[in-house]
């Protein structure tokens, strides 16, 4: 690929005319440089940006190079190149602890954990791995047990939510995909929260009325998840793009599955939040699996970081399962969004250790041995106690004390959620409308005398 000319270009002290944005080919895939184009009657203007200085190229209408406005710095050639779909090379994978718990001796000061972090914030996150893995464990048997009906376990990924999580602050608009109770979690959701919305309880802020897993929470910043795969990506480039409006100095999070990124509204998300520069993070868990469906089988090309590039998004891939190469890596990716005031794409790479939700059973399609490589040599959890161990900040006694009192708790939240009262039944239909509208009363007139003519079971007949 050509390099860029600069010296055909005129280096420029004020900028002040930015008028849109574009994308070049002739950018580096790790570049930096930002192209503005600027059209005025018969003239095109170029203006070509790199972190430090701002170029500007005139172009006249009748030149033969270079003022297509559908690919902007697109230089001609004579050779017709074929560009192939497949490539060899792949983007690389950011990782900064390997699964030993070791850190890599040749990672910047910036993004060392012992350099950055204190050693209390450090056991905290840990601990939050763990918590989250005990929650899974028992609600999941809840479930078997035939206490709750339904449970999505985040087994395998407990980096990828409580690492971004705690890179970013509570002001951050999290939409969520549903296997990112983690991030609930290590924004202040208790137990008690979570139970009782598994429950279906009164408690609850839904009202029992939302799948179990759906959690949300106004004062916590997480939108109410939906069941319907891909909703939250659109609306989460609106919210964005709401705040980009407002001036607010956060941003928004969105996190979704690489199945759910097959979806339309996947790529109508993207295309909205690259034009119009929402400050949105579009965080991808690509854990290798949409249900029974294997990434290979999902998608072809560089996994879903490569699609960022193609809508012109600044895109970065990460190993998941390595917590601290996912705090710094969400962390920059904040800082980026805020400086550029554009969109930024984070595939974090992980693995589903568990099955999809309970109703469902991966030993069909999916070898045992597999599931045993990745979630006991790339556990998320076993690589960051490995780390805190050779720092003599954690052991195996002070794991099975703090997983032990973690149960206790979780089922005595759980418990207090299975006796708290469900919601009267008339709360099917209020909060739908801020009023009840007239269909929605005729369906409860109709609902309640039905239910007034049925038998409770244990009557009879
Ligand atoms: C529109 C729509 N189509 C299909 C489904 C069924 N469905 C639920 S989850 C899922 C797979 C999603 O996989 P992925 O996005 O990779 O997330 P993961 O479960 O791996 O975390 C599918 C197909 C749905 N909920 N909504
Ligand atoms: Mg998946």
């Amino acid at each position: 690929m050509a390099s860029w000319p600069k010296s055909s270009w005129k280096k420029l002290t004020h900028v002040t005319d930015w008028y849109k944005t574009t994308s070049s080919c002739y950018v580096p895939r790790w570049g930096r440089l930002v192209d503005r184009l600027c059209s005025t009657q018969n003239t095109f203007k170029l203006y070509r940006s790199d972190s430090r200085n701002t170029f500007c190229r005139r172009y006249s209408a009748s030149s033969s190079e270079y003022y297509f406005p559908g690919a902007v710095g697109a230089p001609y050639t004579d050779k017709l190149e074929c560009i192939a779909g497949e490539k060899e090379g792949r983007i690389p994978c950011f990782r900064i602890m390997n699964e030993y718990g070791e850190i890599s001796s040749t990672v910047s000061k910036q993004h060392h954990p012992d350099h950055q972090l204190e050693p209390v914030m450090m056991t905290s996150m840990y601990q939050h791995m763990l918590k989250l893995h005990v929650m899974d464990t028992m609600l999941y048997s809840a479930q078997r047990q035939g206490r709750i009906s339904f449970y999505m376990t985040s087994f395998g990924e407990e980096a990828t939510a409580i690492g971004s999580a705690a890179a970013l602050e509570t002001a951050d608009v999290v939409f969520g995909q549903y296997r990112e109770q983690g991030v609930l979690l290590w924004r202040g959701f208790t137990y008690r929260d979570f139970c009782n919305q598994c429950c279906g309880n009164a408690l609850e802020p839904a009202k029992g009325r939302q799948m179990p897993v759906h959690y949300g929470s106004k004062e916590l910043n997480f939108v109410t998840i939906s069941s319907p795969l891909a909703t939250q990506i659109p609306q989460a480039s609106g919210y964005a793009y709401g705040m980009k409006l407002s001036n607010s100095r956060n941003i928004t999070v969105c996190y979704f599955g690489e199945g759910a990124a097959s979806e339309g509204d996947f790529h109508a998300a993207l295309n909205f939040a690259a034009t119009l520069e929402c400050p949105v993070l579009f965080l991808c868990r690509n854990n290798g699996y949409a249900i029974s469906t294997p990434a290979k089988e999902q998608y072809r090309g560089d996994g879903i970081a490569g699609r960022g590039l193609a809508y012109g998004i600044d895109s970065m891939r990460v190993d998941g399962n390595d917590l601290w190469a996912v705090y710094f890596s969400v962390k920059e990716a904040k800082q980026r969004i805020l400086e550029t005031g554009r969109p930024l794409l984070l595939e974090l790479l992980t693995y589903r250790g568990g099955h999809h939700s309970t109703s469902d059973d991966s030993s069909r399609y999916r070898q045992k041995t597999e599931i045993e490589m990745y979630s006991e040599r790339l556990s998320p959890l076993r690589r960051m106690k490995r780390f805190l161990e050779f720092r003599n900040r954690w052991n195996e006694e002070m794991d099975q004390s703090y997983v032990e009192e973690q149960r206790r708790e979780l089922l005595s939240a759980l418990e207090e959620a299975e006796k708290a009262p469900k919601a009267p039944l008339e709360d099917l239909f209020n909060d739908v409308y801020d009023e009840l509208t007239p269909h929605l009363q005729q369906q409860k007139t109709k609902l309640l005398e039905f239910l007034s003519r049925q038998k409770h079971p244990t009557e009879s007949s």
